[in-house]
């Protein structure tokens, strides 16, 4: 686990994504969870080892945050075509003086930029290693070659990707069933594996269900926005979560308690 095991709490950790807004647009809020101080109420006092944003969000809610810092570095808007790049925007530098722990960085394999996020990433992973972070990638396969981002040996191909470039940790989609999620986790080696939450699902018994099938496939745990700060009781699910990943608990054992 090395770099990652600061973010650890036995072996797995959930971190709170905060990075919608750039990346999807203010559609993703409503009048509470527009506002960043609900968002990072909720790292702090949810359960999460990590609140995960863009710097612009850590330099100017700095005071109010407390859980451990994970600067994306790069980013995009949604509204960009067919074959996504996300360019750096903030540096390794900057990172640390806002107080980071870690830094991330997302790739779209496949995408006919990747080389250019793949050179951007090489120089930041070794900065930010050299600067003590660890460094978590965002990985997705995207653009007009990839037929289904969320197939499984896409998503394996993403998560092996992850460690043959240097990162500490790979953030992927899950792949819908557990079984290929094992192969994606057999994939990334040595590294942790989270999965991303994706759209608000239906119930939250689905969603709970996902998070159970990829941490029983070994994941390390997820990194998740939109289902947690967009739930109707965002500490309720907190509490959910923090019993089935870190507790080890399953669905129907806190089913009971819920
Ligand atoms: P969600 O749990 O809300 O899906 O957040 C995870 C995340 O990786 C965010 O960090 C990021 O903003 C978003 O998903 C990117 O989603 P996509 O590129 O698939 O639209």
């Amino acid at each position: 686990m090395g770099r990652m095991n600061r973010f650890m709490r036995n072996g797995r950790s959930i971190i709170l994504a905060y990075d919608q807004g750039l990346e999807h647009g203010p559609t993703d809020f409503d009048e509470r969870n527009v506002d960043p101080k609900f968002v990072i109420d909720i790292a702090n006092r949810g359960g999460y080892d990590a609140f995960a944003c863009q710097k612009g969000i850590a330099e100017k809610y700095h005071e109010l945050i407390e859980a451990p810092l994970l600067i994306k570095l790069n980013g995009k808007t949604k509204i960009y075509g067919k074959e996504p790049i996300a360019a750096q925007n903030c540096s390794v530098e900057k990172a640390v003086k806002l107080g980071a722990s870690a830094v991330g960085y997302t790739i779209y394999i496949g995408s006919a930029h990747e080389h250019e996020m793949m050179k951007e990433f090489g120089r930041i992973e070794e900065e930010a290693h050299d600067a003590g972070l660890a460094v978590v990638m965002w990985i997705y396969p995207r653009g007009e070659y990839v037929k289904d981002d969320t197939a499984g040996d896409m998503v394996a191909y993403a998560a092996r990707t992850a460690l043959e470039l240097g990162a500490d940790a790979a953030k992927v989609k899950f792949t819908g069933d557990r079984e290929s999620f094992r192969w994606v986790v057999r994939a990334a080696g040595n590294i942790p594996v989270y999965m991303a939450g994706g759209p608000k699902t239906k119930s939250e018994e689905e969603f709970l269900s996902h998070v159970s099938g990829v941490v029983e496939s070994g994941a390390a745990g997820i990194a998740v926005g939109r289902n947690v700060w967009q739930s109707d009781d965002p500490f309720r699910t907190s509490k959910l979560l923090n019993q089935i990943i870190i507790e080890g608990k399953g669905q129907k054992e806190i089913a009971k308690t819920a």
